[in-house]
């Protein structure tokens, strides 16, 4: 069979087991893991829990910024059905992996922000102990994304120099399962909504591996059935449907079966928001209304967790942005785990998916060293674009039906000033295109090098993003007003040019140290936070081409070392234990009106 990126559930057709828990690892840094056959069973390893990011898990500095090869082992045992395929499925590996079963080659994946699912039915010896070992490697470059670069040092050990502000966690971050689906299966399905009046349409297309007759069901809150229709592709009529909004996050059940007369062979249920989301005249519309994005850049960050997805941290992010009345968040710079779309669902929450594509400059300092380094005239190129439509493709196919995903990022900050770099993007706009069922909108953010004058690659999105740092890494404390002047300039170009796009601020801050304050402000105090706040919203209140700020970022995060960073990125609006700054009660109060 096909693979499915269905996430696992539970019924009388199909059931998981997770395989979470304390796994086997081994560092190796002399690459000799596939020579000496490690796939057969790890010669030294030591426990490490998965899902996890490992590096804040050790005391010791090597463990922490080791950069390589290393594996992970894990021993199951499986009933023999033969009834059912299993497949083994992992939430995310980063960056890359090669999956064994019992010592055979399963697959491969490249990419470490989306699940992949490996069918092992014919690797597995039932009733026995079966081992899986998988050779994972966490090193950056520039054919894969996101992008960055390796330094050797005089002792041979590696480090990650990522193109990008953020820690390069790794390891098995997310949670694997052992899934079992029967032979004839659901693979996937996708829905479309249109309303009509009080009602609403949802158009869907099933897949399954077989050819046996689909059924497809809406039932709402309460289980009652609301409609019903037959086929692999269909309408749903809803009568008096119940939107889905952020103010009533409103979720049916969708469920689809696979039947032969009256036996079931196979059910998949979901959860289903009935909503619309469109861009008409420079407005963004949710179910025919206009509504203004607020909210957050944000990354998946925590103390010792760094980026292992924890329903307790997630569920106070979603109420701290509730609480501060946000309604949207940018996945900067990767798809979250997807944990956080189902959550975003009840919650009511929006959300901008962005696909890995950062550090498309040469930047080793948070890009404040970069400029014009002819990123996509490299050999590599080619290569970088094959795996960037590949993370598009897995993105897209992973997160197509969730009602808080309201468009997609193609790309954070790369040099749009290039034809080269219009020429590597416009084909995965188009395949963006094509693969969203729901064509959301699709945009791109870009720094302040890309503007009214340079950029070439806004002409492809349905909106644009600007990351813009007026007043913190240029014009920033005494000069606070002469930013504000340069900042109203640049608006008045984006002006002349939108041509109908809407535009917003997907970044956009100033790093302020927790514990700092002074009057009058300096730079990192909590003062010079709220005065910097002040000013874009002075000028964005000005243009009214702007239809959305998403402040930079949502909490203070963990970055790679160096002078630019103390400790990290302290641009948050949240400390990194997730308390508030004073910055918080200004957004609060802006958008509890705005
Ligand atoms: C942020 C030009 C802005 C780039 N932007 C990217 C983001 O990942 C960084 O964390 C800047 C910053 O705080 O510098």
């Amino acid at each position: 069979m096909t693979t499915t990126m269905l996430y696992p559930c539970v019924n009388a057709c199909r059931n998981f087991a997770s395989l979470d828990g304390l796994w086997q690892m081994q560092f190796d840094p002399k690459n000799c893991g596939m020579e000496e056959h490690w796939e057969n069973g790890l010669p030294d390893s030591f426990s490490i829990p998965v899902p996890s990011s490992f590096a804040d898990l050790f005391t010791e500095r090597e463990k922490r910024d080791y950069c390589g090869d290393f594996w992970y082992e894990t021993k199951f045992y499986l009933d023999s059905d033969d009834t059912k395929d299993v497949l083994l499925r992992f939430g995310s590996i980063t960056h890359r992996a090669d999956v064994y079963i019992n010592g055979v080659k399963a697959g491969s994946h490249e990419g470490g922000f989306t699940p992949f699912v490996l069918n092992i039915t014919d690797l597995v010896k039932y009733g026995e102990r079966n081992r899986i070992s998988i050779r994972i490697n966490n090193e950056l470059n520039e054919t894969s994304i996101p992008c960055g670069t390796v330094k050797t040092l005089s002792d041979g050990r590696k480090i990650a120099a990522p193109y990008f502000d953020f820690f390069n966690y790794s390891g098995i971050q997310r949670s694997v399962h052992l899934v079992r689906v029967p032979k004839e299966s659901i693979l996937d399905y996708d829905t479309v909504i249109t309303l009509n009046n009080d009602d609403a349409d949802i158009s869907y297309r099933v897949k399954t591996s077989g050819e046996h007759e689909v059924i497809a069901y809406l039932f709402d809150r309460k289980g009652n059935k609301v409609s019903e229709c037959t086929g692999k592709e269909g309408i749903l009529h809803v009568q008096n449907a119940h939107l889905w909004s952020t103010e009533d996050p409103y979720l049916y059940s969708i469920v689809f079966r696979i039947v032969n007369d009256d036996q079931e062979i196979d059910k998949y249920p979901a959860k289903l928001g009935i909503r619309t989301f469109e861009i008409k005249d420079g407005r963004f519309l949710l179910n025919n209304k206009e509504i203004y994005l607020k909210g957050y850049g944000k990354h998946e960050d925590f103390e010792v967790i760094g980026r292992t997805f924890n329903y307790s941290v997630a569920k106070r992010d979603f109420e701290l942005m509730k609480w501060s009345n946000a309604n949207c968040f940018r996945t900067s710079h990767y798809p979250y785990a997807e944990e956080w779309y189902q959550m975003a669902d009840e919650e009511g929450i929006l959300i901008i998916d962005e696909v890995p594509a950062v550090g498309m400059m040469r930047s080793l300092m948070n890009f404040a060293d970069a400029k014009d380094t002819h990123f996509f005239t490299a050999p590599t190129v080619p290569e970088l674009q094959k795996n960037h439509k590949a993370a598009l493709e897995e993105m897209i196919t992973r997160d197509k039906n969730h009602p808080s995903v309201i468009a997609f990022s193609i790309y954070n900050e790369p040099e749009t000033y290039y034809q080269e770099a219009y020429d590597y993007f416009k084909p995965l706009f188009d395949y963006a295109r094509e693969l969203d069922p729901q064509k959301r909108p699709l945009t791109g953010a870009v720094e302040l090098h890309s503007n009214p004058n340079t950029c070439l690659c806004y002409k492809l999105c349905d909106f644009v993003s600007l990351n813009r740092y007026y007043g913190w890494y240029l014009l920033g404390g005494p000069e606070l007003n002469e930013a504000e002047k340069a900042f109203r300039k640049e608006m008045e170009g984006w002006k002349q040019i939108l041509d109908g796009r809407p535009l917003i601020f997907t970044e956009f801050g100033g790093d302020t140290y927790a514990s700092e304050h002074k009057l009058p402000s300096v730079m990192w105090s909590q003062e010079y936070q709220n005065e910097y706040y002040e000013m874009y919203f002075r000028v964005m209140d000005d243009f009214d081409f702007i239809k959305g700020e998403l402040v930079w970022n949502f909490a203070d995060f963990q970055t790679t070392e160096g002078i630019m960073r103390v400790n990290g990125n302290k641009k948050g609006i949240f400390t990194r234990n997730r308390q508030p700054k004073d910055a918080a009660f200004l957004l609060k109060s802006r958008w509890n009106h705005k």
